[in-house]
């Protein structure tokens, strides 16, 4: 057979195996599940978790002194070392709880962003942003009337470094780029963006939502100020995600919300605010999924994040040459380096109507914008269709959906 022999060192039946999600049939076929972008499935560990932290030490965590709270305590802190040595930041006190990539970029945007930004400075983003890359930044320099300039994109969905450099100026304040884009897959030249902004003093914020269950990931050697992710894109729970921030930015930085907590001392009068990282945690968080991340981390540095990328990567090349090979189905991004991620059109058809037929034979994609409305008003589209792939991902799963889109396309006039 054709696709085993490109199997990698993985053994993905046994990888599989942990996902009780892709056990079963959607509309009479087995699921193929390739939405992974929007978010991925969850090992029966990171379940296991959960189950395991509602059914035996339920309990709010850094304030009491009884047993059950010191364990729900130590399993939650565990997570932010884990997370630390995930992406090598150099103190856990770098690593703060957020909802997600969203919350975190808006936590960055709203202490700051205000705090450093003002009248006639700049942001600069790229064209190929997730809204949630977008919007904070509009949001800022609207209070503060500043200027939110844009790398422009190009045919392939990559940007020119010359394009950004021309950009930079000592007036640009914050950099904050997507390490690779949801919609096209590109991954950004992220290293070379850094340097070139801290040459003229700008901080720069990585939207790592698509990169940290794919690419290594490491904050000293990129030198990133801060970074942004979710655990629901990486094998983890949905409502949880971090902030990774330089522990000076962080400590100069004003409290995001305020509540329990991120506080030292409180009297009507004055409130001292605690240290990092409970300054940006007010309330009490998602102790069980937070607790349950670790155990995708787990996951993730059991495989190995080195195993996953060339897994992957023979995933993207063996689906890209299949898809350029059906007549009418135009792909949309083609940058040289890019995560798992195939978006594409097909002439004369809507692409939802492309994912209810693949939806029909039990194949999960999105469609539309992707939530970078700019990027496909690039693209002169309304949206694409955007098949997105994970480490349980097969060989035999991109046959079933080429084979459909072979048997929808022939229909086409
Ligand atoms: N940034 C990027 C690059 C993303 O892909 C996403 C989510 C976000 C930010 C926001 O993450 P959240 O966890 O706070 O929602 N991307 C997608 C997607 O591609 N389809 O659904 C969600």
């Amino acid at each position: 057979m054709e696709a085993a022999i490109k199997q990698s060192s993985l053994d993905i039946d046994a990888i599989r195996a942990q996902f009780p999600v892709l056990d079963q049939e959607v509309n009479g076929y087995p699921l193929t599940y390739f939405d992974n972008a929007a978010t991925s499935q969850k090992p029966i560990r990171v379940i296991e978790a959960l189950n395991q932290y509602y059914s035996a030490y339920n309990s709010n965590i850094h304030r009491g002194v009884h047993s059950l709270a010191e364990k729900a305590t130590n399993a939650y802190e565990a997570t932010r070392v884990s997370l630390q040595k995930f992406i090598n930041s150099g103190q856990k006190e770098e690593i703060i709880f957020t909802k997600g990539t969203s919350e975190s970029i808006n936590l960055v945007a709203a202490t700051y962003g205000r705090q450093n930004i003002a009248k006639g400075d700049e942001i600069i983003i790229t064209g190929l942003e997730h809204h949630s890359n977008i919007v904070p930044w509009q949001m800022l320099c609207e209070e503060k009337e500043a200027v939110l300039k844009v790398v422009p994109i190009s045919d392939k969905g990559e940007i020119d470094l010359e394009d950004f450099n021309a950009l930079l100026s000592d007036k640009t304040k914050i950099v904050s780029v997507a390490f690779a884009s949801n919609a096209l897959g590109t991954i950004n030249p992220v290293k070379e963006i850094i340097e070139a902004a801290h040459k003229v003093g700008a901080v720069v914020l990585l939207d790592s939502a698509q990169a940290v269950a794919h690419l290594e990931v490491d904050v000293q050697s990129l030198d990133c100020d801060f970074l942004a992710a979710s655990a629901h894109k990486m094998y983890g729970p949905t409502g949880v995600g971090f902030l990774y921030g330089k522990q000076h930015l962080l400590e100069e930085m004003p409290p995001y919300q305020g509540g329990g907590e991120m506080i030292k001392e409180v009297t009507f009068e004055k409130t001292t605010y605690n240290d990092i990282p409970f300054k940006f945690e007010a309330g009490t968080p998602n102790i069980a999924d937070i607790i349950a991340l670790n155990e995708a981390i787990g996951f993730i540095n059991d495989l190995g994040k080195e195993n996953i990328r060339i897994y992957e990567d023979e995933l993207l090349k063996y689906a890209t040459e299949k898809l350029e090979a059906i007549d009418k189905v135009k792909l949309i991004g083609t940058a040289k380096h890019k995560v798992g991620v195939l978006s594409f059109i097909i002439e004369g058809m809507h692409p939802f109507d492309v994912g209810m037929m693949l939806d029909a034979r039990g194949i999960a994609v999105r469609t539309g914008h992707h939530c970078t409305m700019p990027l496909m008003q690039r693209f002169e589209l309304e949206g694409t269709i955007r098949a997105s792939f994970a480490v349980y991902n097969t060989f035999e799963e991109i046959d079933t959906m080429v084979a459909s889109l072979q048997k929808i396309t022939s229909r086409i006039k």
